[in-house]
Order: structure tokens, then C-alpha cells, then sequence
């Protein structure tokens, strides 16, 4: 599956195919030589496929392709996991810091036809090359080329990217921004297919022919293109309006209540390159439930996944990768670079998704400390400046401590009531789960932020698959069902909660650390289904509640 942006007149080599493939445990002195012994598809996580399981090295990724001669490309990579070098015909071209956001090689002409294409992913942690991922986090960093691969011939003027925004949702009316590579030259646009008109600048509004909204319930979707000649590029977008007030998010001049699940890119036989079979089974699963809204957690989603939530409806909080940063991270320029160059990357190249309401960054750092604020204002600054059409949150545990919800839209709390218990001999943890959410609000409310809509953006407790018991303990399928009914029903029927995002879809793998002993499989068991999205107790509990909402 393509996913946009679509450039129909490129000479457009494909990758998502077999690689020649070596695992080194160190990177290699001489590229020239590596014996490839192996074959591996792209997209892949090397470390997926229990050849690999649990190594830690380099994943030397090779292919070779036939390029019109003398003509500039430009190589499109998904995501390379942890980090990468890429070389072509020998010649290294780039280096990449960053396991989930696309970047761009530009690949300079070459007299002859066949050029070789090597991608050596890196998949060791290492804090000063590679930051944004460590073994702290409670997900499992895979390696490997992990998102499609293309290979496109650059024409002389090419565009680089389209942004569309609802100007004006009764009259269809939208703003269109277009940059391109180099000088801009005169082109055309056409909205779904009508007759092309002269673009007047490079920034210009355009009225849709028939225009028909997006929303969850009729998911319509519209095409732009520009043409200047040699290039061309199709955008798809949706005409929506997107507004927090009164203690709601408003979805074309309407109130609507989030109600879905936090979701990983994650499969035990894929690590994060999942097949399109699976996101939409994954998405058809959340559908049966009755939810509306995914959060990608915890980092930049894949386009195709973002495409499919654009078709089937779904509402979206996209966040760049983080997790549970701290004074080391937030004071560190090289990780607060990458930060930015990462935020930046998704809300540029994930613009035009209707599905897409919230950006959000930061996973659950540190803000409730001061030396923190100087990253999360600039964080916030550069989103704001980027995309005002969104909501604008993050995912914060220091919940009532945290310094900057007032410069947020949307205030979203992770919070575990019922399981990381504040009182660890309660024999009832369970009272936590409501009260907990009433304090939140209250706290919200004396600190003047009650008319911000509130998002539970993580709240759950794990439970072994298969593991029932009379006494419905921690762990128990039963127990995990009682939490979440608690959860959601008070999510629900509380016109004070905005929505709720349950921690979590599906159970997902996690590491062997010093943590494991509260991850029993060394996974992350807070799934309502396991890793195979066998749905356990919880599943048709969450359906009933949410189903019957209207
Ligand atoms: C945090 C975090 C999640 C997960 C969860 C848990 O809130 O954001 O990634 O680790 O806790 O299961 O404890």
C-alpha cells in the first residue's frame, strides 16, 4: 500500500522487497566487503525474526536498482531503527538519528544505470549517538528498516510538500501551501479531479467542488493535486474543524466524547513493521469495541496507519518519541535537537491527516521541574507555529504538579488508580479508580483549567491471558475487566471527562531490565488483548460500555 503523498509522474523504484541482508555485531570497516549471508524483506525489524531475536549490532541492509542515468533521485525511508547510515555505490550519504520518522537521501546522478543501495541499521543503545531511545522506556526498540522504502527520479523542478487546511468548513473552502525543491516555477491545481486552474501563488485557497465533511461517522475525503509540468503530487484531506472549549473537544461545531485505546506498532512476529493486514484488523477490533480515537503512544505513527485512520474514521493524538525524560535528557542540547528535529518531521510530514486532532510530545517527562520548561515551551512554541489547526497536549503523570498545563488545549493525564496504588495495603484498590478521577478534576478546577477538556490519557492494570480466578486478584483477567468498567464508565457518563485513552490495545513486549519484575514475560501485560489480539475478559466489558454510546 502507497501511502500519500502520491507523485504520479516520478519514475518511482520500489524497495518493499527482498534485501540482501548481513547481522554484524559492530559496524563494518569496510562496507565493500561485508559477505551478505541472509535475505530479509523491507519493511522489517531484523531482531523480529528469531534468527536475530535479542541481538543487538548492525543490520546491513543491501539492494541494487536500475535508475534512468544521469538523473538525480531521491531515496524515501521510512524509518530506520535506531539509527542508520546510508551508502550508495560505496559513497556514504547520510546518517540518521531516529527510529520512527521518515527522512529523505538525496542520491546525486550517475553516468551508469545500476546503483547499489546500503542501509545499516544500528540497533544499539547508545545514550551519546542515539538519545531518543533507551532501555528505560517500556516498549522494545527493535532494529531494522522498519517502514517502507522508495527510490524516486527527481524531475528538474519537483514539489516538495503540500499542506491543506479547512479555511472555511460551510463553504469548503481551503488554504493550500506549497513548497518545492529549488526554484519555484508556475503550476496547476486540481481538487478531485475537477479541471486543473493556475495556482495564483505558492500560497493560495481553493474552493472544493462538492465538498462533503470528515468525521468519524462519514470519513469523506478529498484530493488535491498540483502539476507544474514535469512533477505532479496528490494530496488527500478532509475538511474538518477541530476546537477545544467549554470543557469538550468540538469536531465540526459539535461535541464528541474520545473513547478508544493508547496503541503500539507492535506484533511479536513483526516488532514495529507491521503488515497493513494488521493495522486494519487492529482497527476493525477497535471499531467492534465502539471507540472512536487512538493515541499512536509513543512516537511518530506509520503513514499507511495514519491513512487507514483517516478511511475508517478514527480520531488521532499523534506524539513524537519519548518516554519518561528526566533532568539528564531535558538538559542535554543533542537530545533536545533531536527532539525538535522529530516533532518537527511528524507534524510536517503528517500534516493533511483529518484523522490527526491532537500533536502532542514528551511522553510522561519531567514537567514538574523548572529546568524542564525551556524545552517544553520550545516544543510547544514550534508545534503552534507549524499547525495552529490542532489541539495541542501532552501526556503528563505529574498531573497536578505538572508547570505547563496552562499553555496546553487539552490537559491529558496517564494515571493508574487500582494498580500503582498509592496505599499498597488497600484491600479495595479498586475505590481508587473513581475518586482518583473526581480529584484530578477538582485539583483542575481550583487551579482555574476546568474549562480545558480533560483526557485520561492512560489509565489500565495488567492481566495474564487466560489467567481467571475466583478471587479476580492482580493479574486476573477479571480484575483488569473491573478497572476498566470503573474507568469507563465514569468516562462516559462524566460530561467533565473529555475522553479517555486506555492503557492498553494490545499487550506488547517490553525488557528484561530491573523492571521486569512488574513485567511478568518481560511484556507489558495491560493489554485488553494479548500480543495475538486474543481479546481477554475486558474486551466485551469495554464493547458494552462504549458500544452503547451514541
Ligand atoms: C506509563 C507509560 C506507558 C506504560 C505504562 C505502564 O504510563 O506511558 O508506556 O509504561 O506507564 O504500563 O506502566
Amino acid at each position: 500500500m502507497n501511502a500519500f503523498p502520491l507523485f504520479p509522474k516520478r519514475q518511482t523504484h520500489d524497495f518493499n522487497q527482498i534485501w540482501d541482508f548481513r547481522f554484524l555485531e559492530t559496524p563494518p570497516a569496510d562496507f565493500g566487503a561485508v559477505a551478505y549471508d541472509d535475505r530479509l524483506p523491507v519493511p522489517s525489524a531484523f531482531d523480529a525474526f528469531p534468527a536475530y531475536a535479542g541481538r543487538r549490532g548492525v543490520g546491513v541492509y543491501r539492494c541494487f536498482v536500475e535508475v534512468t542515468p544521469g538523473v538525480p533521485s531521491m531515496l524515501k525511508i521510512g524509518a530506520a531503527s535506531l539509527r542508520c547510515e546510508v551508502r550508495v555505490d560505496g559513497a556514504p550519504l547520510k546518517q540518521h538519528v531516529g527510529a520512527y520518522d521518515p527522512f529523505e537521501v538525496e542520491v546525486p546522478p550517475a553516468p551508469r544505470a545500476r546503483r547499489e543501495i546500503v542501509v545499516a541499521c544500528d540497533n544499539r543503545f547508545d545514550y551519546a549517538a542515539c538519545p531518543l531511545h533507551e532501555i528505560f522506556h517500556d516498549f522494545y526498540y527493535y532494529g531494522g528498516l522498519t517502514r517502507q522504502v522508495y527510490l524516486e527520479e527527481l524531475p528538474a523542478k519537483s514539489f516538495r510538500r503540500v499542506h491543506v487546511v479547512t479555511e472555511d468548513l460551510d463553504a469548503g473552502k481551503i488554504r493550500v501551501k506549497v513548497e518545492f525543491r529549488g526554484e519555484p516555477g508556475p503550476f496547476t491545481y486540481s481538487v478531485d479531479g475537477a479541471a486543473p486552474q493556475t495556482a495564483p501563488a505558492a500560497e493560495f485557497t481553493a474552493v472544493v467542488p462538492a465538498p462533503s465533511r470528515w468525521s468519524p461517522a462519514r470519513p469523506n475525503l478529498h484530493l488535491l493535486t498540483v502539476d507544474n509540468g514535469s512533477d505532479a503530487m496528490t494530496v488527500r484531506f478532509g475538511l474538518r474543524r477541530v476546537e477545544a472549549k467549554e470543557g469538550k473537544v468540538w469536531l465540526n461545531g459539535e461535541p464528541l466524547k474520545l473513547l478508544g485505546y493508547c496503541r503500539h506498532e507492535a506484533h511479536p512476529q513483526f516488532g514495529p513493521a507491521t503488515p497493513e493486514a494488521l493495522m486494519v484488523a487492529d482497527l476493525q477490533l477497535l471499531r467492534d469495541m465502539g471507540c472512536n480515537f487512538v493515541r499512536g503512544s509513543h512516537y511518530q505513527q506509520d503513514p499507511r496507519f495514519l491513512d487507514l485512520c483517516d478511511e475508517f474514521g478514527f480520531l488521532v493524538f499523534s506524539e513524537s518519541v519519548g518516554w519518561g525524560q528526566g533532568e539528564k535528557q531535558l538538559t542535554d542540547p543533542n537530545f533536545i535537537r533531536l527532539q525538535l528535529e522529530q516533532t518537527r518531521a511528524m507534524v510536517e510530514t503528517d500534516f493533511n491527516h483529518p484523522s490527526i486532532i491532537l500533536w502532542g510530545f514528551l511522553n510522561e517527562g519531567a514537567s514538574d521541574q523548572e529546568f524542564a520548561r525551556g524545552r517544553y515551551e520550545a516544543l510547544i512554541q514550534l508545534i503552534r507555529s507549524l499547525d495552529p489547526s490542532r489541539l495541542l497536549t501532552y501526556a503528563s503523570n505529574r498531573c497536578l504538579s505538572d508547570l505547563f498545563l496552562e499553555q496546553l488545549d487539552v490537559v491529558s493525564f496517564n494515571f493508574y488508580p487500582g494498580w500503582y496504588s498509592p496505599d499498597r495495603d488497600n484491600e479495595c484498590p479498586l475505590d481508587e479508580v473513581v475518586s482518583r478521577i473526581h480529584e484530578l478534576l477538582d485539583g483542575l478546577a481550583e487551579r482555574g483549567l476546568a474549562a480545558k477538556p480533560f483526557l485520561i490519557s492512560e489509565i489500565g492494570a495488567g492481566a495474564l491471558y487466560g489467567w481467571r480466578d475466583p478471587h479476580h486478584g492482580l493479574w486476573t483477567e477479571e480484575y483488569q475487566a473491573a478497572l476498566l468498567r470503573l474507568a469507563c464508565q465514569e468516562a462516559v457518563d462524566n460530561p467533565q471527562v473529555a475522553g479517555i485513552a486506555l492503557w492498553q490495545f494490545c499487550d506488547g513486549r517490553t525488557y528484561q531490565g530491573s523492571g521486569a519484575l512488574g513485567r511478568p514475560r518481560a511484556f507489558n501485560n495491560k493489554g485488553t488483548l494479548d500480543e495475538y489480539r486474543r481479546p481477554k475478559a475486558a474486551y466485551e466489558t469495554v464493547k458494552a460500555i462504549f458500544g452503547g454510546v451514541k
